[in-house]
């Protein structure tokens, strides 16, 4: 029987396609990175705030926040120490259905994004609308462990995962960029893994 190149391949169109340049495959790990103390957060407690500049600063409770019509994200998540992962499942709610209910104003052009950790990470609101990013509180269909954000992070699987906030607990709108905690320390303010935009001046 002849046996074609893509015979052995674990997937028929090859990882190559889908892995951003520099980046390998960690198969059905997940490795957890995380330069804060794991916080343990009580899903009575928690909120989700956005404001800054906004016409109708909004915080929603758990309760409320899955009142939302929720969202399903299914593809790959990619880590600038080099790990790419492959067919993850998230689910939660689009940042643009919260963002409707805030109303962002003209002049509000970048994002910062805050977990209760004190974890900062900025973004170009463009980053954040049209579908692309995710208030995430599911993981293959069970609650988001606590080591991976849980009860609920951001989810912005189109740039490297540092942008992807754990323990999220408010998104402030802003007219200019700020770097947070990461950028400040040497990370790239956008970090598109397509372009291999891993440092500052990438
Ligand atoms: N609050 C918080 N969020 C964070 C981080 C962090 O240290 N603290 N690390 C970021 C980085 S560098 C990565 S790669 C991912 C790691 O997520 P994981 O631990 O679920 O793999 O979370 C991002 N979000
Ligand atoms: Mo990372």
């Amino acid at each position: 029987m002849p046996v074609t190149r893509g015979f052995f391949r674990k997937r028929p169109d090859g990882p190559e396609g889908r892995l951003p340049p520099g980046q390998y495959d960690t198969g059905s790990g997940w490795p957890v990175l995380t330069a804060e103390a794991t916080p343990r957060l009580d899903v009575d407690a928690w909120t989700m705030t956005v404001d800054g500049l906004v016409d109708n600063p909004t915080t929603w409770d758990w309760r409320q926040i899955h009142a939302l019509p929720g969202s399903t994200y299914f593809g790959d998540i990619h880590c600038v120490t080099t790990w790419s992962k492959f067919d993850t499942t998230f689910t939660g709610v689009s940042v643009d259905e919260l963002l409707n209910v805030a109303v962002p104003q003209d002049d509000a052009t970048f994002v910062m994004a805050h977990s209760t950790t004190g974890y900062t990470t900025n973004l170009p609101i463009q980053d954040l609308t049209g579908g692309k990013a995710w208030i995430v509180w599911e993981y293959d269909g069970r609650p988001l462990p606590r080591e991976h954000g849980g009860p609920v992070r951001l989810l912005v699987p189109h740039l490297y995962f540092w942008k992807s906030a754990k323990w999220i607990t408010r998104l402030e709108l802003m007219a200019h960029d700020r770097q947070g905690f990461w950028e400040r320390n040497g990370y790239h303010d956008r970090g598109d893994p397509w372009r291999e935009q891993r440092y500052q001046g990438d």
